[in-house]
């Protein structure tokens, strides 16, 4: 499937509609997941189009991810979290509902399960101030 430039994380790029950004360079935006598996679920996501891992430029991944390195550690440190997780679905049958190449970082603490993928909307404000711990982290 070629890449459809009308994605939601496309829309976020070009700053048609908002997000939770945590920081943003000129390769790469990082911003909370509205539909978190857990408390601080951010998402890593190149500027440069792609569908996902599969017709990524291996240049475009080789600088992804050192910023997904760098979001782990944040999010980690800015939860307290005793781990994190990173994942990436690749295709409807992989797992995957937006069609920009994106990674997922969960913080993690022992016992506590990850919620559904693509589960429940977030409360703005909780997002927000997820954000602003996961952006104080960054700096
Ligand atoms: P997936 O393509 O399956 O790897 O996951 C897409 C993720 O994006 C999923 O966790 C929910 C999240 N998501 C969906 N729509 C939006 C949105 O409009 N804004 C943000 N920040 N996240 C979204």
């Amino acid at each position: 499937m070629p890449y459809d430039s009308t994605n939601i994380f496309a829309k976020i790029l070009r700053g048609e509609i908002p997000s939770h950004k945590v920081l943003e360079t000129d390769d790469v935006i990082v911003f909370m997941d509205v539909m978190p598996q857990g408390t601080g679920h951010t998402l890593v996501v190149p500027k440069s189009a792609a569908r996902n891992l599969l017709d990524a430029d291996p240049a475009v991944l080789a600088k992804l991810l050192p910023v997904v390195q760098r979001v782990a550690q944040a999010v980690k440190q800015a939860f307290a979290a005793d781990g994190v997780s990173v994942f990436q679905y690749n295709e409807p049958a992989g797992g995957q509902s937006v069609f920009h190449l994106h990674f997922h970082v969960v913080p993690r603490f022992e016992g506590v399960p990850l919620r559904p993928h693509s589960g429940a909307m977030e409360d703005p404000a909780v997002l927000a101030a997820n954000a602003d711990l996961v952006r104080r982290a960054l700096t």
